[in-house]
């Protein structure tokens, strides 16, 4: 039961907050996570830009949700499965996926931008909750085929009232399938806020209903978040089945670029957050702990900086097209409706060609 509050294990002035049941990561791990978050940030923030400048249809920041981003993706060993939302791009390229690669499918390029396979995150969802019954299923083959995978599998909180959500814990929890089910409750979907979406005393307690613990931590404590998603996975791993994890955090960007958060919450609100920021509460402890000094700090800036400039200069170039990729990915083995016309367009191709 989630009574007590969300776990946290650091305070937002960065200073360790007392907790019987659980230790803090060792300083190392928490600078690695405080390095990706930063680059997290200028990424989210590299996106926004890029909007601006026209190069992205769209970017649903992730600015505020970093250290769920980065210790989801960082609890994850090589085999795992990551099962992320639009939200989640920071997560996609903290699991490994080349920036460029995953912002190449808000650049309206390429079908997702990157391979699934080969990186073991799944393209991601904006059907709401879909990912979620599709990441039981991948984990559930994979107990099958007698592999010791782990799925984490994330979702906001507005998406906590979708069928798929229902249906999906469901299943995980009787198949007992290994799988984690991190709830970004940011309090906004798009212009809904927790209050018209759910009256239960907390996202996390939903687990109860399922038969599955559920767990409520502070999701701008990189810290707790560690400990919390580290443990679901080891849990999962282990074959004792799934964990719902609730990660209280906040949205401290609009929805997207096309949205107005002014028409549905008070600037006064988002100032309350601002403190709480995931980037400030690390860094304020690792500089109290004299893990992080001026010059580390500066580099770590510069290593965001120098990637970030690669991946403008990498989305900056237009990429050539092959229209007949249109038809690649469809089908394992394309029908035959799908392979006449996948002719049609070489025949159409090949004829302006000739008139050229
Ligand atoms: C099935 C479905 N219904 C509606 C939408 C439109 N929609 C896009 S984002 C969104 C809000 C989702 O909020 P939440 O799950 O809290 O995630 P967040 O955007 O806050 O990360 C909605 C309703 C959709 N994408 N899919």
């Amino acid at each position: 039961m989630t009574r007590d509050g969300p776990i946290r294990l650091l305070a937002a002035d960065g200073a360790v907050v007392e907790d019987q049941r659980h230790s803090l990561p060792p300083a190392e791990s928490l600078l690695a996570h405080y390095r990706t978050m930063v680059l997290g940030r200028r990424l989210n923030e590299l996106a926004g830009a890029l909007v601006r400048q026209g190069r992205l249809a769209v970017y649903p920041s992730s600015r505020g949700q970093e250290a769920c981003q980065v210790v989801a993706a960082g609890a994850l060993r090589p085999g795992d499965w990551l099962f992320p939302t639009y939200r989640d791009s920071v997560a996609a390229a903290a699991r490994g996926v080349d920036a460029v690669e995953v912002l190449t499918l808000l650049a309206g390029d390429w079908h997702c931008g990157y391979d699934p396979l080969r990186h073991r995150v799944a393209p991601q969802a904006t059907p709401l909750a879909t990912q979620l019954p599709h990441a039981v299923g991948v984990a559930h083959a994979a107990r099958l085929k007698g592999e010791d995978t782990v799925v984490m599998a994330l979702c906001g909180d507005g998406a906590t009232s979708e069928g798929d959500f229902h249906e999906a814990l469901n299943f995980a929890a009787v198949l007992r399938a290994p799988v984690v089910f991190l709830v970004q409750n940011n309090k906004y979907a798009i212009s809904v806020p927790l209050a018209r979406q759910s009256v239960a005393p907390s996202l996390a307690d939903k687990g109860v209903g399922y038969g599955m613990p559920g767990v409520l931590v502070d999701g701008n404590d990189a810290a707790a978040l560690s400990v919390v998603l580290q443990e679901a996975v080891e849990r999962a791993a282990a074959g004792a089945g799934p964990t719902l994890v609730e990660a209280d955090t906040y949205r401290l960007e609009a929805h997207t670029n096309a949205d107005d958060a002014a028409r549905y919450r008070a600037d006064a609100e988002v100032s309350e957050w601002q403190p709480r920021d995931p980037l400030i509460r690390l860094r304020a402890h690792l500089r109290a702990e004299g893990v992080l000094d001026d010059r580390a700090d500066a580099e770590i800036a510069e290593a965001a900086e120098a990637e970030a400039e690669r991946v403008r200069t990498a989305l900056a170039a237009d990429s050539p097209v092959d229209p007949a990729e249109l038809f690649a990915h469809v089908h394992a083995r394309p029908t035959p409706d799908v392979a006449a016309q996948a002719a049609l367009l070489q025949a159409e191709l090949a004829a302006q060609e000739e008139i050229r």
